[in-house]
């Protein structure tokens, strides 16, 4: 008897699996993002390079992130340099491995979120954001940044600050509304409306607003989209 013959599906499967995968997850603070990765979890083809936002509670024995938010002009210069080095661990460790590779965040929204906030608040001095945007240029330039396809878990700034007071981790305790919402419109005008140039790789965008249980079949539906990529 003849073997069946495999499906365009097992065909790409493979191919994924031998060339590797690099998905970015990205969307506002509190959208979701850990929730989605650890969803991930159960295939056995998949890693994942979560962002060491421990680590940065333990600097040196400083909490780095508790500082950011106690004094945002004296250290959002050193805290982006700090993320910028711990994504680019991630991108570089994710590189070259079989399978799909899920990276909480990537260095693009470190420089088109959160530097342009801070830019555009006077909280980092404009030389402090040149300097950073130079080396962001220059490491864009390596290999070891690329990217397949980023997911947009897009939730609205309301749905973001409920879902962080709920796990309310100490240091992000005074964040105020404003500031979600000045993210949640800078990672629109990136993948959205496309206004920070030329895109990494494509975007597929998620309603992160829904509930755990109707975002699962979301996820279900893209995830031949997630793992294999676009035929
Ligand atoms: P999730 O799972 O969607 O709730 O995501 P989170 O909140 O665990 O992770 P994320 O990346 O949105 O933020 C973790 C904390 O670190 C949060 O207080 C924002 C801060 N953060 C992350 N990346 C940057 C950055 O590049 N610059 C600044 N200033 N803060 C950042």
């Amino acid at each position: 008897a003849q073997s069946a013959s495999p499906t365009l599906a097992s065909l790409q499967r493979e191919e994924a699996q031998r060339k590797g995968r690099i998905v970015a997850v990205e969307g506002n603070i509190g959208c979701g993002k850990s929730t989605f990765l650890n969803y991930f979890r159960k295939y056995n083809n998949v890693q994942v390079f979560e962002e060491p936002v421990d680590k940065w509670k333990d600097v040196m024995g400083y909490n780095a992130l508790d500082m950011l938010y106690k004094d945002t002009q004296r250290w959002s210069c050193p805290f982006e340099f700090l993320v910028t080095l711990s994504l680019m661990e991630n991108h570089r460790a994710a590189q070259g491995q079989p399978g799909v590779q899920l990276l909480e965040r990537s260095i693009y929204s470190t420089r088109h979120c959160f530097m342009e906030y801070l830019r555009s608040q006077g909280q980092l001095h404009s030389l402090d954001h040149g300097i950073l945007t130079d080396w962001h240029t220059w490491l864009q330039q390596d290999e070891h940044v690329h990217v397949d396809l980023i997911v947009y878990l897009r939730a609205t700034p309301e749905v973001c600050a409920h879902r962080m007071w709920l796990r309310s981790r100490a240091e992000e305790s005074d964040i105020p509304l404003e500031y979600l919402r000045a993210l949640h419109e800078l990672h629109d005008d990136w993948l959205l409306h496309r206004k920070r140039g030329e895109l990494p790789a494509p975007v597929l965008v998620l309603d992160a607003n829904k509930n755990l249980q109707d975002l699962q079949r979301d996820i279900d539906a893209a995830s031949q989209d997630i793992i294999l990529g676009h035929p």
